[in-house]
């Protein structure tokens, strides 16, 4: 999925065509990011990434920053060269840092998720919350897919639709996402060329949307200031999250957010049975199976357990059996 070099902007997903015998370069499609969802949509199908423009305005930046500073500098680098030895992952964003809540549940992504992830679930989760900042004398990250934290299992399925929100500016020296526009159809074992590698330079306020599929890593870091990239990333509900979001965001937090939020962490039911459990109490003293939502709302959420319509969406199936 090539282009003519030059920043494309506005155009939502255009057939591509090498000029005969030149080689073109990849590139991201930018779309403000208040942008048709449609529009989108159509840009992610095609591509398997784009660029959202001005997502979050510079107040909420300076706030986001803050807040996760004193995390941040405190998080250890990782040990590899995928986790990035002058890399830091600071994760439970949703417990520790508020200011990132209303991206998690940002309505633009969540309508990409309906688009992307509903097709194959009953509802989508959180997979993980992670501020990467790559600092100067990081070597890019190998090119991989998201998906991949499932193993090579999945086929014919996408499982994953992923953000990472610019907290910098990402430049191609200070360590810019690599993305392999179109890759999202490629099979795992092809390696993408130099000229089908692009780089995800936005400004700050700016995310980056890809799906688990499409081929991409962190950039190498050249000098400069460290580049802050929060990644935020959603899966199909009945796929385990890369981060254990009932570990990072304990029910006595989780009982403190909004429902749409709690949802997202996984204290809803994934379908029908998905996701329920049984208070471990003594013989008569509590109920038997109940939904997640049951350990943040009590007693009045116990009725959600196998609703009526999450039976109709396996009906058919038994119907069929
Ligand atoms: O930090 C980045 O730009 C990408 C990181 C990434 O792809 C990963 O850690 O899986
Ligand atoms: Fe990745």
């Amino acid at each position: 999925m090539l282009r003519p070099m030059g920043r494309r902007r506005g155009t939502a997903g255009p057939e591509r065509q090498s000029p005969a015998g030149k080689e073109t370069m990849a590139e991201l499609t930018h779309l403000p990011a208040d942008a048709p969802a449609d529009a989108i949509a159509a840009v992610l199908d095609h591509d398997g990434a784009l660029i959202l423009d001005d997502a979050i305005a510079p107040d909420r930046l300076a706030a986001l920053k803050a807040e996760l500073a004193p995390y941040v500098e405190a998080t250890p680098v990782g040990r590899d060269g995928f986790t990035g030895v002058r890399t830091t992952r600071t994760g439970a964003l949703v417990a520790r840092a508020p200011a990132c809540r209303p991206l998690v549940t940002h309505p633009q992504i969540q309508a990409l998720c309906a688009h992307l992830l509903k097709p194959n679930c009953e509802r989508w989760r959180l997979h993980l919350t992670q501020l990467i900042r790559i600092m100067a004398g990081q070597d890019a990250q190998p090119i991989h897919r998201d998906r991949w934290a499932w193993g090579a299992h999945l086929k014919g399925v996408e499982p994953q639709l992923n953000t990472i929100w610019a907290l910098t500016d990402f430049t191609a020296a200070n360590g810019a996402t690599q993305v392999v526009p179109g890759s999202q159809t490629w099979p795992d074992d092809r390696r993408p060329q130099g000229h089908e590698i692009t780089r995800a330079v936005m400004q700050a306020g700016s995310v980056l949307v890809y799906t688990g599929s499409v081929f991409h890593g962190g950039g190498a870091h050249r000098g400069g200031e460290d580049r802050w990239g929060l990644n935020i990333t959603y899966a199909l509900g009945w796929l385990r999250q890369e981060e254990n979001q009932y570990l990072s965001c304990p029910p006595d937090i989780a009982r403190t957010l909004p429902q749409d939020l709690q949802d997202l962490l996984g204290y809803a039911l994934g379908g029908y049975a998905l996701g329920y459990y049984t208070p471990p109490l003594p013989p008569g003293e509590g109920p038997e199976m109940v939904p997640p939502s049951y350990a943040l709302r009590g007693e009045g959420e116990a009725a959600a357990f196998g609703t009526a319509e999450d039976l109709a969406a396996i009906g058919a199936q038994l119907r069929g059996g």
